[in-house]
């Protein structure tokens, strides 16, 4: 093109291909190309999304042939692969984390230095798809990530939602939910395959008739079809030409969708058709636990399971041959229940489609799914009415009815007698309105199931799932959960990446994170541990500008400890004892202005589902006590409170790096494993926290003198309950307890308003579920001894160096490589282009 002046160097490098090409000129031409042939664009009138895409395209391009080299040694070697089948994937920009996995962040950075372009500005301006709530959603992103470098063939299957998760503003200090537009510039990073789509169906009734052979058959007659469109995404590991495939599916109507024939006069009534269709994948649930009963929300987990397991049918027949193969050819996994409808969907498109005897389908079925449960919560425990079943998907409920039935059978005959056993069992609920419980389902439809952290796995067998443990306990496994270290330091903490690198001498340990133990030998060394410091205090700064910017909090990162709390607002992540924390340091404070004490910034981000109160309540009582503490003049050179809005995947990478403090303080036995707690941990924060979920672990790798450990355990919580818990004896029981709830409802907080948090305060004197007023003493002295150690700062850095150095374990790459060893039995197939 004739906007900007061809560049000799590219001249020079002639044999590479402009869409391939690594070098610096190459990326530099390609740059240029692709702001002019795809955007239309010369530099002086390009627009920051105009820059941004001609860099998407240049990086997408340069993955397209490794994509390609993929899918071609993965069909031809026939390789066994994996099906993660996920409601929810929360991935976070793409730009910088591909720039990683491709090797080519830093010529790529000199290369937008010599086009002078604002590098970071550019990364800036990439909308993330936040297709997922939290925690269960970011792991399947991860996976993706590991699968890819570890060289497993897989395919990740989901749902395009055209909404994803909702942008949080805060207003007054409340929550406010905006809608979620990613799709609204257009996303560079998929390919739509308008040919790769199936039907779906919905409603009407089943038919039940004999064949030409006289064999008994099942026909569906459905009310509503729609169809499914393939998006697909790549995925490239680190390091390696392995590039999966993320396909993910847009509700359509069908593309026999005719107006005359099927809506004969009725234009409005076939338009109405077709919204109702697109509806399907138009947005993501907010909950993070299931909402009783909303029909579209199992109208999203049919559509996308359905589509998802009639592709993998079309693969086999198309490479493989026979369906009696199909379990050799493909293991599925389901992330949690939301995609639980797939074993009665495999049985029934294998005996109504494929007219395969029960009994062959049913071992089939049983040899291909594989169940990770992620909640031991009884109330985020997915059930579905058997009415709504029957209106929707009348053919799947008779299938589950025959599952059952012989699943009972089979029950019976081994306990003699045992009804009631038979009745906990039963994937029917018949108590109280007949349910059918999708773990059950689950459960008896794999051939393996595990928890995501070791407490987790062993509560699934002691009380959970207990009687099917009994019943075949060699089905029952732990997979810890692990983190991507690429984007979780790479991407989000490059000072830190490049100090590790320098001091292990090599990256390695970017794809083996077990290197990082070599750190261990420099941890008493005052060299790297005030480097390490200036790390963490940049990276504080970067957080300190933006949260001015962006939650009008100023912090001083050089005096004060960043103490982190980010996740979900949820009652049992009990954000309200960091809160009660924050007001008890405000009170001593106070009491004695001289009291020399650490400064600490108290950092909260999460976002609450929209429809749940209390979580909300939670957030306007932060920025209630924010308000407060940060225009006190007594306390506010030594305590601040910020509330950073929008916490998702792109503001957690600013967040992670900035921390010294990491609060993972669930009461034990309710988080299932976390995985905030480990990227944290991996970027230097040290760990308060309790002995829940992955903490346990944590604190094993990185030794219990490196951990912050306070609070009942999950046994004394149990036994707590058992006898009889009573919040009211706490709050009696101690005075600085008791002035702190007092404090808050004293309408301090609230500019007098005596009611507003009362919902909370009551609920935590009464009843408290998660046991906030029994932890809270021994979460006081904690902090305290924290407060400490941070004021001898060797210790403090040693700390935090032996954290880093120990987190190998952690590493999403070791999880999926216990999934393929131990669970799938899939091999890595190295691509080599
Ligand atoms: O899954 C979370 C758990 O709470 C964490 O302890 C665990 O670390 C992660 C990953 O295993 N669960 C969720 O995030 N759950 C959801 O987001 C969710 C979404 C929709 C419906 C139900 C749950």
């Amino acid at each position: 093109n004739t906007a900007v002046a061809p560049d000799t160097e590219a001249q020079a490098v002639a044999p590479e291909h402009t869409r391939t090409g690594m070098s610096k000129a190459s990326l530099k031409q390609a740059y240029i190309d692709n702001l002019f042939y795809i955007q239309g664009r010369f530099r002086e009138v390009a627009t920051p999304h105009d820059l941004y895409m001609a860099a998407a395209f240049t990086v997408r391009d340069r993955m397209l042939d490794r994509w390609v080299k993929s899918a071609q040694v993965y069909k031809t070697s026939h390789s066994r692969t994996l099906c993660y089948l996920s409601a929810e994937y929360l991935l976070g920009p793409h730009l910088a984390n591909n720039l990683v996995n491709l090797g080519i962040a830093e010529v790529a950075k000199r290369a937008g230095e010599e086009l002078d372009l604002d590098f970071n500005a550019i990364l800036e301006e990439e909308e993330e798809p936040g297709l997922g709530n939290g925690g269960l959603g970011r792991l399947a992103a991860c996976y993706m990530d590991s699968l890819a470098t570890v060289q497993i063939p897989a395919i990740g299957y989901g749902i395009r939602y055209e909404f994803g998760i909702f942008d949080q503003i805060i207003q007054d200090g409340w929550q406010v939910e905006r809608s979620d537009t990613w799709l609204r510039n257009g996303n560079p990073w998929e390919i739509p395959r308008p040919k790769i789509s199936f039907p779906v169906m919905y409603g009407g009734h089943t038919e039940h008739y004999r064949d030409h052979a006289e064999r008994p058959r099942v026909r569906w007659v459905p009310d509503m079809v729609i169809s499914g469109v393939a998006f697909d995404t790549p995925v490239l590991g680190y390091g390696v030409d392995n590039v999966n495939l993320l396909r993910l599916w847009k509700a359509e109507a069908p593309e026999s969708f005719d107006f005359q024939v099927f809506n004969v006069g009725d234009y409005y009534g076939a338009v109405h058709a077709k919204i109702e269709a697109e509806t399907i994948s138009k947005v993501l649930y907010p909950n993070d636990d299931p909402e009783a009963g909303k029909e579209l929300r199992l109208k999203q987990q049919y559509f996308f399971v359905s589509c998802s397991i009639q592709d993998m049918i079309r693969l086999h027949l198309n490479t493989v041959g026979p369906l009696e193969t199909f379990h050799e050819k493909f293991v599925a996994q389901l992330n949690d229940t939301h995609p639980a409808i797939a074993v009665a969907e495999l049985m029934r498109l294998l005996m109504d489609d494929h007219e395969m005897p029960w009994d062959t389908a049913w071992a089939i079925t049983r040899a291909t799914f594989c169940y990770t449960n992620h909640t031991l919560l009884p109330e985020a425990l997915e059930t579905w009415s058997v009415g709504l079943f029957e209106r929707l998907l009348p053919r799947h409920l008779e299938i589950i009815y025959e599952i059952n039935r012989r699943f009972l059978d089979e029950v019976r005959m081994r306990y003699l007698g045992d009804e009631e056993r038979v009745a906990r069992m039963s994937l029917i609920d018949e108590a109280g309105g007949r349910r059918i419980r999708m773990a059950h389902l689950a459960v008896v439809g794999a051939r393996a199931v595990n928890g995501v952290a070791a407490l987790h796995s062993e509560l699934i067998k002691t009380t959970l799932l207990k009687d099917f443990y009994e019943m075949a306990p060699e089905r029952f496994h732990n997979v810890t959960n692990g983190v991507t270290p690429r984007r979780f330091i790479v991407v989000s903490n490059p000072r830190l990446a490049g100090l590790i690198t320098e001091m292990c001498g090599n990256d390695r340990w970017i794809r083996d994170l077990e290197c990082l133990r070599d750190l261990e030998t420099h941890a008493d060394d005052p060299g790297l541990q005030a480097r390490w410091r200036e790390v963490k205090t940049a990276a504080k700064s970067d957080l300190a500008v933006w949260l001015k910017q962006h939650a009008g909090v100023v912090l001083d990162p050089q005096t004060m400890m960043f103490d982190i709390q980010a996740k979900r607002l949820h009652e049992y992540k009990r954000q309200h004892l960091n809160v009660l924390h924050i007001i008890r340091v405000y009170q001593r404070l106070k009491q004695n202005p001289n009291l020399g004490m650490t400064p600490r910034a108290f950092i909260f981000g999460g976002k609450a589902a929209p429809g749940y109160y209390m979580a909300k309540l939670m957030i306007k009582l932060i920025n209630s006590v924010a308000e407060v503490i940060n225009n006190d003049p007594q306390v506010n050179g030594y305590i601040r409170v910020a509330f950073m809005p929008d916490f998702n995947v792109k503001n957690g990478q600013r967040l992670y790096p900035a921390a010294d403090l990491s609060e993972q303080i669930s009461l034990a036995g309710k988080e299932a494993s976390g995985t905030g707690n480990m990227k944290f941990s991996m970027n230097g924060a040290l760990t308060v926290g309790t002995l829940d979920g992955a903490n346990i672990e944590i604190r094993e790798e990185v030794g219990a003198e490196n951990f912050f450990l306070f609070g009942m355990t999950a046994e004394e919580v149990r036994r707590k309950q058992t006898e009889g818990y009573r919040p009211w004896d706490y709050y009696h029981g101690d005075h600085e307890l008791k002035s702190d709830i007092d404090l808050i409802t004293s309408g301090l907080f609230s500019h007098g308003d005596t009611s507003l948090f009362r919902p909370l305060t009551d609920h935590l004197i009464n009843n408290d579920p998660f046991m906030v007023l029994a932890d809270y003493r021994a979460y006081l002295d904690c902090q305290d001894r924290i407060s400490e150690v941070y004021d001898r700062p060797a210790e403090w850095d040693r700390m935090s160096i032996l954290n880093v150095a120990r987190m190998g374990k952690f590493s999403s790459d070791r999880s999926i490589r216990e999934y393929a060893e131990r669970i799938w039995s899939i091999e890595p197939k190295p691509i080599g282009v």
